[in-house]
């Protein structure tokens, strides 16, 4: 089993290339769940989504988030009862969340949840929310503590950041099949996610860090920052806020306890030697861009082939 630490876009794109490389029944995604929020009475859970949706072929492949084709006239109609709409739920979107709220008020687990939405929609991949408990990631900003979904959509990560928070993670507890999948896997891919709010907050859990420091299995990063910037979304004003530095080498420092691999960008080839010589870390130089299915087929081989040596 290929065991992929997953964000959202990011790594629902890589994950887009690694079932055309390992069968999709040998990976187990666990996915982050720090961004999920309530909306409207709806459980929302973007980074799970991301990844069914993206695997199903149902993404809006432009935005990464949302399905694809989508309509907005339930959001239209909540704006004109008053509500909020800053958070852009399409029609069939918001089935996803009604089915999902569903299921949890009859009892069900999110990760219970997750797989029969994963099963409605023919994912073949073993897709496991991070935690069945609530962890919410807050951004510490010059304006106060806010919801992750606040800090980025409504206020568009233009609020200075402090520090970051996740709430709830002391007591949460790893979903069932998270240290389990681990210990057992072949190999383990830090997806290329914010890895202070979407892989960070997986590491936070009880126990993850030290099943990742023990498991003898290949550990590979692919680092999501390019040329000193994130490829999508606020990794560098995240790791800034929080003193570290802003490229694949930053990346790098925060897995130096357990990781074999990390994949830069050739731009960033400069940093291959602090990164072996500093944090003892193994560095490939690839092409990370994932334009193309060619692209990310190409960098799932070349994870895949570090694993499999
Ligand atoms: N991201 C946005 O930038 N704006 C939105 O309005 C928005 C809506 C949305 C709805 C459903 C969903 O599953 C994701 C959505 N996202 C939106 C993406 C999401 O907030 C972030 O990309 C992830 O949480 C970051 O990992």
């Amino acid at each position: 089993m290929i065991v992929a630490l997953a964000g959202g876009v990011g790594a629902a794109r890589f994950l887009q290339g690694l079932v055309r490389v390992v069968e999709p029944g040998d990976i187990t995604a666990i996915v982050n769940t720090g961004d999920d929020i309530e909306l409207h009475g709806l459980y929302i859970s973007p980074d799970v989504d991301i990844v069914l949706y993206t695997l199903a072929g149902i993404v809006d492949e432009q935005k990464g988030w949302g399905i694809k084709g989508d309509t907005f006239y339930c959001l239209e109609m909540l704006g004109r009862y008053g509500l909020e709409t800053w958070f852009k739920l399409g029609d069939k979107d918001l089935a996803t969340h009604i089915y999902r709220t569903m299921l949890l008020r009859a009892g069900y687990t999110l990760s219970q949840a997750t797989e029969a939405i994963r099963k409605a929609l023919g994912v073949e991949v073993r897709v496991i929310p991070m935690s069945d408990q609530p962890v919410r990631t807050i951004i510490i900003t010059d304006k106060g503590p806010m919801h992750f979904q606040e800090y980025l959509v409504k206020r568009g990560a233009r609020d200075a950041v402090l520090g970051v928070r996740f709430e709830g993670v002391e007591a949460a507890e790893p979903a069932p099949g998270v240290l389990e999948a681990i210990e057992g896997a072949e190999g383990i891919i830090i997806c290329p996610s914010n890895p202070i709010v979407s892989i960070g907050t997986i590491l936070a859990l009880r126990g993850v860090r030290e099943a990742l420091r023990e498991v003898e299995a290949p550990i590979v990063a692919i680092s999501p920052i390019v040329g000193g910037a994130p490829v999508k979304g606020p990794a560098d004003k995240l790791m800034r806020g929080l003193g570290i530095e802003v490229s694949a080498y930053g990346v790098a420092s925060l897995y130096k306890d357990f990781l074999d691999y990390i994949i830069i960008d050739e731009v960033d080839r400069g940093l291959r030697e602090r990164i072996e010589q500093e944090l003892s870390i193994r560095v490939v130089v690839a092409n990370t861009l994932m334009k193309t299915l060619e692209d990310k087929v190409r960098l799932a081989k070349l994870a895949v082939g570090l694993i499999r040596g």
